[in-house]
């Protein structure tokens, strides 16, 4: 029969890393790859700076308010669950996200300023969890040398530093770690096989699960 799986679905693919760290590039050129293949795809970012509540997030970022660090968190938080919905429509109906980062930025980011990781994850659970996580890796001082770093709030080798050690506490054996200072080509295709093999996992009908799994 030609009828499909109905347990089919996108993959909720995450890229994370430091700032600089070249998710934003990587995840362009997954789409493209994913599209070329006839798959449909799109790419997402949080924070989302589109809706009222990510204006908010934006304005803080570059500096133009000033907020408590637990609001703030509870603003990137609110950024995700403001997608949720429409994220959980679209993988049901076949399409894979590409997902510029999701709620490990959100806990590796606040508790880097010294909130407790137990209490940044709170507000992340019941998100969609993700069928992937990529992690772009790169040293904090490599990050700093790269073009455009230091335009936003968090873009401080300092802060950076804090950080990568907040991913580290994060990180468990189901992340695909990246070296992110090899040639751009080489790092696409082993994004590309890796993203393959998941996309493939999700039309096979793995089901969705939610956060912390
Ligand atoms: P980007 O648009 O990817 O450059 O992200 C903007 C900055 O915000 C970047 O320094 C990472 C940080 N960030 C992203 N998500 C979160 C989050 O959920 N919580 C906090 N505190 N920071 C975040
Ligand atoms: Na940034
Ligand atoms: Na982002």
């Amino acid at each position: 029969l030609s009828e499909s799986n109905s347990e089919s679905r996108g993959a909720l693919i995450v890229l994370e890393g430091l700032d600089r760290s070249g998710k934003t590039s990587q995840s362009s050129s997954l789409l493209k790859y994913l599209e070329g293949l006839g798959h449909s795809a799109e790419l997402w970012r949080f924070p989302d700076r589109s809706t009222d509540v990510g204006q908010m997030i934006s304005s803080y970022l570059t500096n133009k308010s000033q907020l408590d660090d637990h609001t703030v968190h509870i603003l990137f938080s609110a950024n995700r669950w403001e997608k949720r919905s429409l994220m959980e429509t679209k993988l049901k109906s076949g399409t894979t996200l590409i997902v510029d980062r999701y709620s490990f930025s959100g806990v590796a980011f606040s508790s880097a300023k010294g909130l407790g990781i137990e209490w940044c994850k709170a507000p992340e659970v019941g998100l969609l969890a993700p069928d992937l996580v990529l992690y772009l890796d790169i040293q904090p001082e490599k990050a700093a040398e790269r073009a455009g770093y230091g335009g936003e709030r968090y873009e401080q080798l300092e802060f950076q530093r804090k950080v990568a050690q907040c991913y580290e506490v994060l990180c468990d054996a189901s992340w695909k770690i990246i070296d992110a200072c090899q040639p751009m080509e080489d790092i696409e295709k082993q994004l590309q096989e890796i993203v393959l093999d998941c996309v493939t996992i999700c039309q096979k009908g793995k089901p969705l699960s939610n956060l912390w799994s």
